[in-house]
């Protein structure tokens, strides 16, 4: 069924595909064109507090495999994920628009981080820790944590729930997981993977719907992580929630407000490349794109003209097409927030530079009229900490063009005057300011002579500010699905102590 459309895909519940607790369906919509792709059976709180307990109850078997064992179900993902790369990856396009390399690139990084989490399983696992006691012997050793909950984006409908599950089910944790309700297809065929690969019932679960099913996971306290990627409106919730519960845990990853800094020691072709792949690469739809660009004043003028050049000609069309760098928006919300801040900026006093946001009706592919078009929307602007369009994530086309004086450390500051701290790139020769910039930019992933996107999933993946918590991503997501134990064992008959401490026990009579 899967390179179907679905027939109502359902829910993937304690073994079985059910239709839920609810009559009541939604559509998946093909951004490209505004048309149904098919109907799912939308989730209740009823359906999650099933799937939460076919979780508990999994659990105990589950963590009992070895690391191994739990793997091998996960290696019969990997195989299928790399064998149907391009049948997904237009899965992926369809459903979430953005083009067809990067439908592609969805899947592969999927398969690179089952890859690592399977692959892991036969690795070294801890440390060995030396004691001021010769007898004793420590270590440290991972438990699973329980049910983990996983809430996942649309952007990256198939990489990011795995980065979420591959690990916490090797690691011996049960899952229910809630996809993004703008991604559903890409959902049902995960849990077809899942499923084909034998992994056994209520180990893996997944219901679909919206933030009603979000929240359920959210405030059942038997899920003992929550781990979620998406707004920062909805993971701050959830960190309140979850902050004051002993015992459950979560990790959150949210948006950015990215930057790339162009240094007066730039590259120019490099600095181009970088910024264009970085704003508008997957429309902007990344919580790693970078809205703003960061340019010092000797170079200003040139970066401007040809930044502005190309951003009046990339190729935005139809995501199936391999001569398209830009899709569309995901749905008509992202349309309207898009103009809603491009309004902003103006009122704010932008000096608008390029405005395809309403694109031209020759710019739309034939058929394809009711899709959720817009293009780059360019913009030149004094900083200034109060200007809300340089501080707020818009999750589009949407770019700020700054300028600035001095030494990289101006730069700096306005790179670092935002909430969020997800990412950052600066493009320079000049070693020092490629330093200065590694150790001062407040951020969780940096790059240098590179575009802010594109992070590969061995890397940890996380920001800091208002832009997460915990890491829900990539490898580091082993933090967040276990609890460590410091283990330590005597080999000796005699007690003997650290620190000096005294191990005699006294008694009245001595
Ligand atoms: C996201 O931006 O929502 O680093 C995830 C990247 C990808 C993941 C992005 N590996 O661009």
């Amino acid at each position: 069924m899967s390179h179907q459309v679905p027939d109502t895909g359902r829910h993937y519940v304690n073994g079985e595909w059910t239709a839920g607790t609810s009559e009541e369906t939604f559509e998946s919509v093909e951004p490209a064109t505004g048309e149904p792709l098919g109907a799912f059976h939308r989730g209740t709180p009823a359906d999650v507090e099933r799937a939460v307990t076919a979780a508990a109850e999994a659990f105990e078997a589950w963590r009992g495999l070895s690391y191994v064992d739990r793997a091998d179900v996960l290696w019969d993902v990997y195989h299928e994920l790399r064998d149907r790369t391009d049948e997904l990856g237009e899965i992926v396009t369809r459903e979430c628009g953005k083009e067809i390399s990067e439908g592609r690139a969805d899947v592969v990084e999927a398969a690179h981080m089952v890859e690592w989490a399977a692959g892991n399983a036969r690795h070294p696992h801890g440390e060995v820790v030396p004691s001021e006691i010769a007898s004793k012997d420590s270590y440290m050793r991972r438990r699973p944590r329980g049910v983990v909950g996983c809430i996942t984006p649309w952007n990256f409908p198939v990489a990011i729930p795995f980065w979420h599950m591959a690990v916490a089910l090797v690691e011996g944790n049960t899952v229910v997981w809630k996809p993004a309700e703008q991604t559903p297809w890409c959902g049902q065929v995960v849990a077809e993977m899942m499923v084909d690969a034998g992994v056994p019932p209520g180990v893996f679960n997944v219901v679909q719907g919206f933030g009603d099913a979000g929240n359920a996971i959210v405030t059942d306290d038997r899920v003992d992580t929550v781990l979620f990627t998406g707004s920062a409106e909805v993971g701050h919730e959830i960190g309140d929630e979850l902050g004051g519960q002993a015992g459950r845990e979560c990790a959150l990853e949210m948006g950015g407000k990215n930057a790339v800094v162009v240094t007066d020691q730039a590259d120019l072709d490099l600095a181009v490349h970088a910024a264009v792949m970085s704003s508008f690469k997957t429309t902007g739809q990344r919580c790693v794109s970078s809205e703003r660009l960061i340019v010092h004043t000797e170079v200003y003028d040139e970066f401007k003209r040809r930044f502005v050049d190309l951003a009046e000609d990339v190729a935005v069309g139809d995501p199936l097409e391999e001569s398209t760098f830009m899709g569309p928006v995901v749905d008509e919300s992202q349309v309207e927030k898009f103009h809603r801040y491009n309004d902003l900026a103006r009122r704010e006093g932008a000096e608008v530079l390029v405005d395809r946001a309403t694109l031209a009706d020759e710019e739309i592919p034939d058929g394809h009229a009711d899709g959720y078009w817009v293009g780059p929307f360019v913009y030149e602007v004094e900083y200034d900490p109060e200007l809300r369009c340089i501080h707020e994530e818009v999750f589009g086309p949407h770019v700020a063009l700054i300028e600035y004086e001095g030494d990289v450390d101006r730069a700096l500051t306005i790179h670092n005057d935002t909430k969020y701290g997800l990412t950052g790139a600066i493009i320079s020769e000049d070693y020092r300011q490629i330093n200065r910039f590694r150790d001062r930019a407040e951020v969780g992933l940096a790059y240098a002579n590179l575009p802010c996107i594109g992070a590969e999933v061995q890397l940890p993946f996380g920001g800091v500010g208002k832009s997460g918590k915990g890491a829900p991503s990539a490898r580091e997501v082993i933090e967040a699905v276990t609890d460590r134990t410091a283990w330590t064992l005597n080999n000796s008959k005699d007690v003997r102590m650290a620190q000096g401490l005294s191990a005699e026990i006294r008694t009245e009579d001595d």
